[in-house]
């Protein structure tokens, strides 16, 4: 089904989240199944107003305001609402679909209150490495489908190929492509072997400090950001449980997912790592991890019931 045609058939039901920082709205609905009319599937549809880009702004006032309202005026203060007109270089809200939407993606994008949790190495080999293995190898297709070149081939900006070491670096779903203060893009290991920052060893030293050799060389000579205004992180727990790093505007916080607990910083994990010693578990096996988890997380009551 085409993209706009999916939209159209889209049958709302409820709001999942409702994000005024973000100016976003997460709806939960149903879309009819083309290959069987009597068959409706889960949809959730993420809208989000875009940022204004700072090369707008010469513009925005001069030949995009169609119209204002004022609000109110005192004194030399004047506040008022406003219309722009369309651009087709700048649209007005990007919107992500996930179409037939799990289970898991609706609690994911579901509203949800925060508990902090605290995963020792004990907790991690009865509760959590279960639950990962647990997973079926189709909630990270869209992972496998990438590396092997069959979606977003075009738009891959590494590659670098040697098996162990290897990975690839792109622009995020989350991105909208144009706004560079909301840059966002992913490194994917080419290895399936990393599930999580749990697995990380002095061994993927080379392929961390690569990535973020890369991903500062790649921001700059696209679009022209000096070092260090990349924030890189890996996020635990991950939604998808196949290594990767999340490479974004470091001015672009407040941003979900930049959270304390949640994200890890790439430059401190490859300090921890250097200072591991060559022989032994690694620190991230023996290290007690602290996160927030949502309630409708699939870790949460495990979680919560194993809380030392
Ligand atoms: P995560 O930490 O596992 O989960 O990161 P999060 O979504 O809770 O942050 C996975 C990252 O991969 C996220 O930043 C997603 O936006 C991004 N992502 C997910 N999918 C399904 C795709 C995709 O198909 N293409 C691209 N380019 N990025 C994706």
């Amino acid at each position: 089904m085409q993209d706009l045609e999916l939209l159209r058939h889209f049958q709302f039901e409820r709001i999942l989240n409702e994000d005024p920082l973000a100016h976003s709205l997460t709806l939960l609905g149903s879309v009819t199944d083309s290959d069987d009319l009597n068959n409706s599937l889960p949809a959730i549809i993420r809208i989000e107003k875009t940022a204004l880009p700072i090369s707008v702004a010469p513009t925005v006032i001069a030949e995009r305001l169609q119209e204002v309202k004022p609000i109110e005026s005192t004194d030399i203060y004047t506040w008022m609402l406003g219309w722009l007109k369309a651009s087709p270089e700048h649209p007005d809200v990007k919107i992500n679909i996930i179409y037939p939407a799990t289970e898991v993606h609706i609690r994911k994008y579901t509203t949800q209150t925060i508990t902090m949790v605290q995963e020792t190495p004990g907790i991690y080999a009865s509760v959590v490495k279960p639950y990962i293995d647990a997973f079926p190898p189709s909630r990270i297709q869209w992972v496998l489908d990438i590396l092997s070149g069959k979606s977003e081939a075009e738009k891959v900006l590494y590659r670098s190929l040697t098996p162990e070491n290897g990975f690839i670096i792109l622009p995020d779903m989350k991105w909208d492509l144009t706004t560079v203060s909301s840059l966002y893009l992913v490194a994917i290991a080419l290895t399936d072997s990393v599930r999580s920052l749990r697995d990380l060893r002095k061994a993927h030293l080379p392929m961390l400090r690569t990535i973020r050799e890369e991903a500062t060389r790649i921001v700059g000579d696209k679009w022209g950001l000096a070092k260090g205004s990349l924030r890189l992180y890996v996020h635990y727990q991950p939604s998808y449980y196949h290594f990767h790093v999340h490479i974004v505007n470091a001015g672009y916080y407040g941003l979900m997912g930049s959270t304390v607990g949640q994200a890890h910083l790439l430059e401190d994990i490859i300090s921890l790592l250097e200072l591991d010693p060559d022989e032994g578990p690694s620190i991230f096996e023996r290290m007690t991890l602290t996160y927030g988890l949502g309630d409708q997380h699939g870790l949460y009551d495990p979680l919560i019931r194993a809380r030392v």
